[in-house]
């Protein structure tokens, strides 16, 4: 029987493009999951949208010298487009600042205002006096006043989840000027949650402690059993919607209030354009609401939206939430600011027309019970010896054959045997394994599942050697070609939610709209499990193509390369050392420092690090050991224009003496460089420094 169901996914903030963390964590598995309820016949409704508020997109403009619109409109595209090129099928892709949206988010707070569902309060909060704003969310950093991290953000610790308010923090530094805040009064809008508890408790605790991750579960309850207290839902901002009753002028809405009620509005965008009623997707009790995010939302999904819903009071809370853990990049921690990511454009422009491998290793390997880690070998190894050696080897086996033997034409079936039919039973019973998984959100097992049958296929061919029976029984190669090429066809129909290129891509080459004419049930899907054949004797099918290419090492290094690269500018950057304390200006110019050039280098024998050099000084040519052999051979460094401390004394290293020191830096590519005059204006040897 088709059912109404609702899938959101957490709506990405726009302050940067997608990466592997995003997909893996979120918009795959929701994905998957939104297209096997389509392909069994389901009204879905698969929303999402930017999330275009909150303070790390103002931090981000600041930083840029733009204005945060100016942000919001760059990644929403960057992101929206990553979308498409990835295949995740929202139903309806909208972004927070739409006007629809700030419709929606406002009713929505005046009607819990009308409600009385707040409480008004006047208190102090954190302010930096010299940037004049008070302090919220990521505008404030401190110690976490539950684990003890010393970089939790103002609403919320990533170290372990705990969402809390900013003036909860210990020892609070200003993210804009660095400052100790100081206390300012101003009025704020609360949702009492501890009014809520009672019902929270009950709601999560007794009606969803089976069917809830263990993982979300045991997060929700942990809070809940902790005691829930009253949390802002406006902010002292400029970039928000607007509080829309007396008294918020200049203030905005939290974004963790307004970004849940997106969900809604894309919803009504979508409806809108669809002629649809939008109100049952959010507001009929027979309608499942499922939210997939990763777990640093949880507190925000089964915690704060619900009771905001439930304060409302007409609408449906979620049926499942189900969180993802985090995915790690080869053992790290992703981290946007320090680059160790692999994002979702580089990888496009590195892995064209593979989208699919991604979305399959991603999804193998998906953070659901735990932290994951995505490495660059396990993904070439999956693609190599599972889509290419088992699933692709095994298409291209069946459709050559086919053609090879029968010009394209499925064989008619006379008698099968036991394997054949063991074989046949096995992709029937693939819609239900797969749905026995992916019923539970158990997105890795269902991939599997769906590898099983192509193994299962591959090996069923390998077993029946068709080419080799040709010679001796060509009935019995029908018979073997016949069945392998259902077990193809099932394939391309069971591989959709997971694989949609691919799917796409083997369905034409087996004309399969064509086919499937023919069959009795409403969907391939349902054929599949009800036993029929997908490919009827006679059907002509198209010339096959590859579905997956090999991996070499080399794509495999170049990307490895890269993730050190960033690793070692981001030992460089951690390694700006704070700056050392004031010194009168007599004791700068105690130091002589002069241009000098290196008339001749050689390297100190029997040592990897020193060169001993001539550096004409103007007045003299000083012998001067430097520790820069691993970055420059001695020719190269004949000729450069360097800065040279000429009076620090004379100290002999490896019974060389050395008069003096140069001057180096070190890039951010790790690299040891000289300090050099400008060459556009040439400075002569001698010249002094000050
Ligand atoms: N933008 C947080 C995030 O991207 C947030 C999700 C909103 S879902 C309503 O992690
Ligand atoms: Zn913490």
């Amino acid at each position: 029987m088709s059912k109404r169901f609702t899938l959101t996914a957490a709506l990405p903030y726009t302050n940067g493009p997608l990466h592997i963390g995003h997909l893996a964590g979120v918009y795959v598995p929701a994905d998957i999951y939104a297209r096997y309820l389509r392909i069994q016949g389901h009204d879905v409704a698969f929303i999402c949208g930017s999330d275009e508020h909150g303070v790390p997109i103002t931090i981000k403009a600041k930083k840029e010298g733009v204005s945060p619109q100016d942000i919001v409109d760059r990644y929403h595209k960057i992101i929206k487009d990553s979308f498409n090129e990835f295949g995740i099928s929202f139903d309806n892709y909208s972004r927070t600042s739409a006007t629809i949206h700030h419709e929606t988010a406002s009713a929505f707070f005046k009607t819990l205002h009308q409600k009385g569902a707040f409480l008004e309060e006047t208190t102090d909060q954190l302010y930096d006096a010299e940037a004049q704003q008070f302090l919220a969310d990521r505008f404030v950093v401190g110690t976490c006043p539950k684990c003890g991290h010393t970089e939790s953000y103002g609403d919320q610790c990533e170290a372990c989840g705990t969402s809390h308010n900013a003036t909860d923090l210990i020892q609070p530094k200003s993210a804009i000027s660095g400052h100790t805040p100081e206390l300012k009064s101003t009025k704020h809008w609360y949702l009492p949650l501890d009014q809520h508890q009672e019902f929270l408790k009950s709601w999560i605790g007794d009606e969803h402690k089976e069917d809830w991750k263990p993982n979300v579960y045991g997060q929700c309850m942990s809070w809940i059993n902790d005691g829930l207290r009253p949390r802002a839902v406006t902010r002292d901002l400029d970039w928000g919607i607007p509080v829309p009753v007396d008294g918020g002028e200049g203030k905005v809405l939290y974004v963790w209030f307004d970004a849940p009620i997106g969900y809604i509005s894309s919803t009504k965008e979508w409806a809108k354009a669809q002629g649809k009623d939008w109100a049952p997707y959010w507001k009929d009790k027979e309608t499942t609401l499922l939210h997939f995010i990763g777990k640093d939302n949880i507190v925000f999904h089964c915690i704060i939206f619900p009771a905001m819903l439930k304060a409302e009071g007409s609408y449906i809370l979620p049926k499942n939430v189900p969180a993802n853990e985090f995915l790690n990049l080869e053992g790290q921690k992703l981290s946007t600011s320090k680059n160790w990511a692999v994002w979702l454009p580089d990888y496009l422009k590195d892995f064209p027309n593979q989208q699919d491998v991604l979305r399959y290793v991603l999804t193998a390997t998906a953070p659901e019970t735990k932290d994951n880690d995505f490495t660059w070998k396990d993904f070439q190894a999956r693609n190599n010896n599972e889509l290419v050696a088992i699933y692709g080897n095994f298409i291209n086996r069946v459709l050559v054959l086919t053609h090879k033997y029968y010009g394209g034409e499925i064989p008619e079936a006379t008698t099968l045997t036991e394997t054949d039919k063991a074989a046949l039973e096995q992709l029937q019973g693939t819609p239900k394994s797969l749905a026995l998984s992916l019923d539970r959100f158990r997105f890795r097992e269902a991939s599997q599942v769906l590898m099983n049958l192509a193994r299962a296929g591959n090996k069923y061919l390998a077993d029946e050697e068709p080419w080799k029976v040709i010679k001796t029984n060509p009935e019995r190669v029908q018979n073997i070609m016949h069945t392998a090429l259902q077990i193809a066809a099932g394939l391309s129909v069971l591989s959709e939610p997971f694989l949609p290129f691919t799917a796409k891509k083997l369905q034409q080459m087996l004309r399969l709209n064509e086919a499937l004419k023919h069959v009795q049930n409403p969907s391939g899907w349902q054929a599949i499990s009800k036993g029929e054949r997908l490919l009827p004797s006679g059907h002509s099918i198209d010339k096959p193509s590859l579905l997956f290419t090999k991996i070499e090492d080399h794509q495999i290094q170049a990307q490895l390369d890269r993730l050190e690269a960033s690793k070692t500018a981001n030992v460089q950057q951690t390694t700006v050392v704070p700056q050392k304390p004031n010194i009168p200006f007599e004791d700068f110019s105690k130091m002589d420092l002069r241009i000098g050039t290196i008339v001749a280098a050689e390297k100190m024998p029997k040592t990897k690090k020193l060169l001993v050099l001539k550096v004409d000084i103007g007045t003299e040519v000083r012998t001067i050991v430097s520790g820069i052999a691993e970055n420059y051979a001695p020719e190269a460094v004949v000729g450069q224009k360097v800065t040279v401390l000429c009076n620090l004394k004379p100290r002999a290293l490896r019974g060389v003496e050395s008069q003096g020191m140069i001057l180096m830096a070190r890039a951010n590519d790790g690299q040891l460089v000289f300090v050099q005059p400008d060459e556009a204006h040439p400075t002569p040897s001698g010249m002094p420094i000050s």
